[in-house]
């Protein structure tokens, strides 16, 4: 039986809940939003807890399912409300990769990058995210001579993995290259990148480096 519909995304202000917002934005379905505040600690809330054990935002819900973490939410919208659009077909030889760098993007990359701002940067070897480097290569290797991901078509792999760079960028967390900057301001010059920020990112309040 179809699950019941009717989406509610748990943000906070400048914080990784930007991908959801974009991924909404994106698809175009309508959606509420409340705010759970994780400078004031309200992902702390038993309430929130019972939806996020983790007690990360984002989370979503839609009807009675509920589900976290940017890739799995991205993935989840976009097999169910832009299937075959923003999410290639199970079957497209594009799947693949979709997939691929939708995982990518929280197992790699950002703990990668976070590590790096820390001052930690361990081997590449024996350690499952790699080091530093590969992953700017792997990043460069696979964005060099291309629009997006996929090649020429914007999939929401590219919301969820381009956000993860915007953000990074944003912080000074990346290496400002020329496939990088491209990359990003192909993103950035979407209408709905634009609302997704000015609806969660206000850098008035929030200017570089005091992002989490
Ligand atoms: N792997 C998660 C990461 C989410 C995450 O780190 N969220 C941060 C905000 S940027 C958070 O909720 N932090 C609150 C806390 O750690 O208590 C995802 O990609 O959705």
């Amino acid at each position: 039986m179809a699950a019941k519909r009717g989406i509610t995304l748990y943000h906070s202000p400048a914080s990784r809940a930007f991908t959801a917002y974009w991924m909404l934005e994106e698809i175009g379905v309508p959606f509420d939003v409340r705010t759970v505040d994780i400078r004031k600690g309200e992902q702390k809330d038993p309430e929130f807890l019972k939806l996020n054990p983790a007690g990360k935002v984002p989370t979503l819900t839609d009807g009675e399912v509920v589900v976290s973490e940017n890739p799995a939410i991205a993935i989840y919208l976009a097999d169910r409300y832009s299937y075959g659009q923003l999410a290639p077909r199970i079957e497209h030889a594009d799947r693949g990769a979709y997939l691929k760098w939708m995982v990518f993007s929280t197992a790699v990359v950002d703990p990668v990058a976070t590590l790096h701002e820390q001052k930690i940067d361990l081997p590449g070897f024996g350690v499952s995210f790699g080091s530093f480097e590969d992953m700017v290569a792997v990043l460069t290797g696979v964005l060099t001579g291309r629009k997006y991901l996929l090649g020429d078509r914007f999939s929401a792999a590219d919301v969820v993995l381009g956000g993860t760079i915007s953000r990074l960028l944003y912080q000074k967390l990346l290496p400002e290259t020329p496939v990088l900057l491209d990359y990003n301001a192909r993103l950035t010059a979407r209408p709905a990148f634009h609302r997704a920020a000015d609806a969660t990112w206000p850098s008035h309040l929030f200017p570089v480096g005091a992002a989490t």
